[in-house]
């Protein structure tokens, strides 16, 4: 049996950020520790490109086209879905998580769900603190482990197919053609 593991080396590493304005006092939060977790680990600020969005709503589409840009090795998503009187939390969350999920398969490139859904505003602000549940920084690491498994995975495909890389494949691949 081989066990494989993701690394949390981050050097080289470019990384897309998705973030929600809406409850901007906990997807700031978010953002921040998430920043923090990455730079932490080598990812280097000129590698992170950081897309602003009204609300969760928005981000599946967001993430996706960022995702297939063949830019980025990973998608980070960060958001606040917080539980009102009406059932407009059931519908956004729903489509949100469903709509990440099917951003990563289309793109075939990870994409994180760090989007907290919560039934008050204290709990979405004590997940987003650094202190208590830090969510922005176990997205960032999440991200990390993801890009180094997929990384891993794809070159081991590549080794068992006898894939050697030439100069025109390798630039399909940064263009996201596999
Ligand atoms: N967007 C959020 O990110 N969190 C919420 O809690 C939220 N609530 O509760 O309404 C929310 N709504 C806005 C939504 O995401 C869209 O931006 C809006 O519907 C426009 O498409």
């Amino acid at each position: 049996m081989k066990l494989r593991k993701g690394s949390h080396d981050a050097t080289g590493l470019r990384i897309g950020i998705v973030v929600a304005k809406f409850n901007k006092l906990v997807t700031s939060k978010l953002l921040s520790s998430c920043l923090d977790g990455l730079t932490k680990h080598g990812v280097k600020r000129e590698d992170i490109e950081v897309v602003r969005v009204p609300g969760a709503f928005e981000i599946p589409l967001v993430a996706r086209t960022m995702a297939k840009s063949g830019l980025l090795d990973v998608v980070i998503c960060l958001g606040a879905i917080i539980r009102g009187d009406t059932p407009h939390f059931d519908y956004i969350s729903a489509e949100v998580s469903r709509g990440i999920g099917q951003a990563a398969l289309d793109a075939d490139v990870p994409i994180i769900f760090g989007v907290l859904t919560t039934h008050t505003i204290a709990q979405a602000i004590e997940r987003a603190e650094p202190a208590k549940f830090n969510r922005g920084g176990e997205a960032a690491k999440s991200a990390i482990e993801m890009a180094a498994v997929m990384k891993m995975i794809r070159g081991e495909a590549d080794r068992l197919a006898g894939y050697k890389p030439t100069s025109r494949t390798t630039k399909s691949r940064a263009r996201g053609k596999r």
